[in-house]
Formats: structure tokens, C-alpha cells, sequence
């Protein structure tokens, strides 16, 4: 798919038989990010910009790999047989996005296997919000509405990424991320319909999740050491902070709707900024999590690891199948 053999050079790329001074390649580097042009995997590029990217797309990877575990664990015990095949459909469709982006990596010279053992090591991050335990089926209703609500607000800005194939993986992570986010408003609005003991559900678990998915965007812009880079090099379009905003601007009239309340007793609309104001984050609990400490992260890294060893027949058997396939083309050629 991102097969570099048939490209022609371009602007930014030596000409065939001209070699480009250290200088030159910088330059024509940064002129194609200035004019806010796409980087393609056979261009030149600094290492700096290569290594930032592989470090976010392996993590965006992982998230979406390890953001299966807290769904897929409620899939046998599902509602209903709609809710049951939705909610398949859906952790399926993360395990797809994760491998577009662990493709989309692998263009910048790493392998799969150097990312997965960065994962399984403890090495490698993923977004903290999946370190966070699934207690009542409402929780999953919530991770559609609030956690894709949010991927989505920080995702859409990626489908502009300076690095081709990230931008062209994000479109349709996007357009899936949306049926993600419908999907579990769709079941929260109907559960807000029901019993007293559903409606306590849903805020329950409104309570338990709100305070991490506005952690999920990041740290405050002051302390995000890669962001000025990363906006610098195209590839983050929008600050954490921002994204942020944007995302509690737009789930307030969508908490009215549904009938639940948000636990942030200094979230009111400030007529100044036309923003909503909102309280102090807890980021304490937010890099405990991130570095290891969270609720469910060893359970989650156990799972994958486990997953990982029981898959190995599969990969043996794949590459042993592959190498009849081979041997049988080489017969019939000779
Ligand atoms: N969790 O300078 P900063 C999903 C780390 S999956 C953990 O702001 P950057 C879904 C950060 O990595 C959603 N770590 O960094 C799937 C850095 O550490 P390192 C995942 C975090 O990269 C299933 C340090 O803090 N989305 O949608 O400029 C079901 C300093 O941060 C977090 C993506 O991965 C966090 N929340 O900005 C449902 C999107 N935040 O690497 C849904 C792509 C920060 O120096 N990634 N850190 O050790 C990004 O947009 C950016 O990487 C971030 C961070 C905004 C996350």
C-alpha cells in the first residue's frame, strides 16, 4: 500500500543522478512544511521529524489496540443481540485502526515487532483513558459518547498532518470514530428513557469518566514538551488546551440534551471568552497512569502480552504458508 518503488521524486526529493547537499534537503524540507505541503515516505526528511512521528502514530496504534480491552470485555454481556453486534462492529473497527496505523508507522523504517515489544516491554505509552475500569454496561455507552467524542475532536485536526499516510490513515479513522461517538449517545439517550436505576447508571458512570477524557488531550500546553515542535512540523494542527475547549464547548449542550449533569461544580459559560470555564484537572492522577500506576495497567499490558504469545501459532502458521506459496511460484517458473 505504501509501496515506495514506482514514486517519482519530486520537488522536495533529489532529482535522479543530483545529490543534495545536507543543507539543501533541510531547506527543501522546511519549504515544503511552510508551504504547508504533505511529506511523503521516500522524501527526505530530518530525523527529528521521523522519530516524533513514529513515537505518536506507535502510541496512537497502541491506544487503539489496548482501547479494545475496556469494550470488548462487555461484549458477551451485552443488552440486547442490536447492542451486542454494534458493539463488535465497533471494538473491530478499533482493532482495523490499529493496524492502518501501526502500516502507517511502519512507513517511517520501524517494524511491527520493534513497536509491539516497545508495548509489551512497559517502554511505549498509550492513551491513559484505557487504564480505566468498564464497571456497568452504561460505561460503554459513555466511551462512544465521551472517549470517541473526544478522540474524534483531537483526530480530526490529524487528517491535516504534515506526514501523508497518518493524514490519509485519520480520514477514515474519523468517519468511523463518528458512528463510534453516535452509537453511544444513541444508547445513553435511551437508557436516560428508562428506570430510575438506568438513569443513576448513566451518571455514575458521566461521574467516573469526565475528569479522565478531558486529561485524555494531554498536558496543559505550558507543560506539553512536543507540542511547539509538533504544531512547528504541521503535525499537531491544534494545541492540547485548545482541543480541550473545544471538546467541553461542545459536550455541555450535549450533557442538557441527554438530562445528565457534569461533576465540575466551576463549569459555567464565560461570556468573555464565549468558552465554557472549567475546573483543575487532576494531572497527578493523570502521569501516575500514564507511567504505569493507573487502576488497570497492568492488567491491560497482562492481556495484551498473553494475547500476543496465544497468537503465535497464527503468525507460524501465516509464514509457513507463505513460504509454500513461494516455493510453489518458484517450481512453476523454472
Ligand atoms: N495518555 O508533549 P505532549 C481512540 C504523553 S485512541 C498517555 O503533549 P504530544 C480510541 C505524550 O505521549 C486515542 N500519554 O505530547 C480507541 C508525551 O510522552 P512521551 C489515542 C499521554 O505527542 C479505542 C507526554 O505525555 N489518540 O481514539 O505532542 C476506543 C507529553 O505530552 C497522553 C492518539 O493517540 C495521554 N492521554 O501530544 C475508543 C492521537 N497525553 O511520548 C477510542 C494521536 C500526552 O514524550 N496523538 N501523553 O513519552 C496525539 O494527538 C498526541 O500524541 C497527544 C499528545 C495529544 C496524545
Amino acid at each position: 500500500m505504501y509501496t515506495q518503488a514506482m514514486d517519482i521524486p519530486d520537488a522536495a526529493t533529489k532529482p535522479a543522478g543530483v545529490s543534495r547537499t545536507p543543507d539543501a534537503q533541510d531547506a527543501a524540507f522546511e519549504a515544503r512544511i511552510d508551504a504547508d505541503g504533505r511529506i511523503e515516505p521516500q522524501d527526505w526528511m530530518p530525523e527529528a521529524y521521523r522519530k516524533t512521528l513514529v513515537r505518536q502514530i506507535s502510541q496512537h496504534a497502541h491506544s487503539e489496540i489496548v482501547g479494545m480491552l475496556p469494550e470488548g470485555n462487555w461484549i458477551s454481556r451485552a443488552p440486547s443481540l442490536k447492542r451486542k453486534a454494534i458493539l463488535i462492529a465497533k471494538v473491530q473497527d478499533e482493532g482495523g485502526h490499529g493496524l492502518y496505523l501501526y502500516s502507517a508507522a511502519e512507513t517511517l523504517g520501524t517494524s511491527r515487532d520493534q513497536m509491539l515489544d516497545a508495548l509489551h516491554s512497559g517502554k511505549a505509552k498509550y492513551s491513559s483513558i484505557f487504564n480505566y475500569p468498564t464497571l456497568s454496561w452504561a460505561d460503554v455507552g459513555v466511551i462512544g459518547w465521551l472517549v470517541d467524542g473526544a478522540a474524534i475532536m483531537n483526530q480530526i485536526p490529524l487528517c491535516r498532518c504534515s506526514y501523508g499516510p497518518y493524514a490519509r490513515a485519520m480520514v477514515r479513522v474519523c468517519k468511523e470514530e463518528s458512528f463510534h461517538q453516535r452509537q453511544g449517545y444513541e444508547a445513553l439517550l435511551v437508557m436516560m428513557k428508562g428506570s430510575d436505576a438506568q438513569k443513576a447508571m448513566v451518571q455514575d458512570a458521566v461521574n467516573r469518566w469526565w475528569w479522565k477524557c478531558l486529561a485524555m488531550f494531554g498536558p496543559p500546553d505550558a507543560d506539553s514538551p512536543h507540542s511547539a515542535q509538533g504544531q512547528r512540523w504541521g503535525i499537531k494542527r491544534i494545541s492540547n488546551d485548545e482541543l480541550r475547549q473545544k471538546f467541553v464547548d461542545a459536550t455541555v449542550p450535549q450533557a442538557e440534551v441527554l438530562g445528565v449533569t457534569l461533576p465540575d461544580p466551576d463549569l459555567k459559560w464565560n461570556e468573555d471568552r464565549q468558552h465554557y470555564d472549567y475546573g483543575q484537572i487532576d494531572w497527578a492522577e493523570f502521569w501516575a497512569t500514564v507511567e504505569g500506576d493507573g487502576p488497570c495497567n497492568r492488567e491491560r499490558l497482562a492481556t495484551r502480552v498473553k494475547a500476543h504469545r496465544d497468537g503465535q501459532w497464527v503468525r507460524d502458521a501465516a509464514l509457513a504458508h507463505a513460504r509454500k506459496q513461494q516455493e510453489r511460484t518458484n517450481k512453476e517458473a523454472a
